[in-house]
C-alpha cells in the first residue's frame, strides 16, 4: 500500500528531459501498481496552462501518461499558479479527478492536508492580489475567451518575463508564512500537511503543546525529481536524477 505526492515539475515543450523524466515516473510507478494506491500532483505540473484545447505535442504526450496510469491508479491534480485554468475537459480526458486548493483527504486513518502552497506566502502582498485576480472568474473566461494563437502569444511572453525574471528560483519566491501554517493546521484538524510551490523541500516537524506537526514541502524538478511516499504508516521523502552527468570519458 503507497501513494505518492510531487508538484512543480514545470513541464515545458523546450524541455524534453523533464518531460521524458515525468512519463518514466509514471512507467517505473506502474510496475508497482499493486502497491501504489494513489498519485497526487499538487499544483505546477506545467509551466505554463493555455486552456484544455492545447493540441501541442507536449500536452498530448502528458495525458496520453496519466492516463496510461490512470486506469490502474486513481490520479488526483490539485492546480498550482502556473495551471489553475487546467479544467475538466482535460482532467477526464487524462483520467484525473481535480481536487479543492486546500483539501484535507484521509489515507490509512491518517488525515492529510494537502495544498499548492501559493495561498500561504500571504507576506508577498503583491502576488496574494495578483492571486485574487487570477483565480476570479471574470479572468478565467476572458483569457479561455481568445483563441488558442493568442493564449499561446500570452504563455510565450509569459515564459520569456519567467526566464529573465528567474522566477522557478526559490530567491525569488516568498517562503510560506508560518503563522498561517499553522492555523490551517488547527482549522482542517490535521497533523500532516502536503504541499509544494516554494521550491524549497525538506520536512518540517514541529510540536505544537503535545502534537507533533509534520509538514513535507515537496520540490521542484530540475537537475533531480521529487516525490512524497507515503505508506499508510511512514512518509519518505525520494529525490532521483533526471538529467545524467555523463561520467567522464563516456
Ligand atoms: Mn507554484
Amino acid at each position: 500500500m503507497s501513494w505518492i505526492f510531487f508538484s512543480d515539475l514545470h513541464l515545458d515543450s523546450d524541455n524534453q528531459i523533464l518531460l521524458q523524466a515525468f512519463e518514466n515516473l509514471l512507467k517505473r510507478e506502474m510496475y508497482t501498481a499493486d502497491k501504489l494506491n494513489g498519485i497526487y500532483i499538487l499544483g505546477d505540473l506545467c509551466e505554463v496552462w493555455v486552456g484544455d484545447d492545447d493540441d501541442s505535442e507536449l500536452i498530448s504526450r502528458i495525458r496520453t501518461a496519466l492516463r496510461t496510469i490512470s486506469v490502474q491508479v486513481p490520479v488526483y491534480f490539485l492546480p498550482g499558479n502556473r495551471d489553475f485554468l487546467l479544467g475538466e475537459q482535460f482532467a477526464r480526458s487524462a483520467g484525473m479527478q481535480i481536487l479543492q486548493d486546500p483539501c484535507v483527504i484521509e489515507l490509512a486513518e491518517t488525515k492529510i492536508l494537502l495544498a499548492h502552497g501559493d495561498a500561504f506566502c500571504t507576506e508577498d502582498y503583491e502576488y496574494q492580489n495578483l492571486r485574487k485576480v487570477l483565480r476570479g472568474g471574470p479572468f478565467r473566461e476572458q483569457v479561455l475567451a481568445r483563441s488558442l494563437a493568442e493564449r499561446r502569444q500570452m504563455a510565450a511572453s509569459l515564459r520569456a518575463e519567467s526566464r529573465t525574471r528567474n522566477s522557478n528560483k526559490p530567491d525569488n519566491i516568498m517562503d510560506v508564512s508560518l503563522p498561517d501554517i499553522n492555523k490551517a493546521f488547527t482549522e482542517h484538524g490535521v497533523k500532516h500537511f502536503v504541499h509544494g510551490h516554494t521550491h524549497r523541500p525538506g520536512i518540517h516537524i514541529d510540536n505544537i503543546g503535545d502534537q507533533t506537526r509534520f509538514r513535507y514541502v515537496l520540490g521542484d524538478w530540475g537537475w533531480c525529481g521529487w516525490l512524497l511516499r507515503f505508506t499508510g504508516e511512514t512518509f519518505q521523502m525520494e529525490c532521483f536524477p533526471v538529467r545524467i552527468v555523463p561520467s567522464a570519458g563516456s
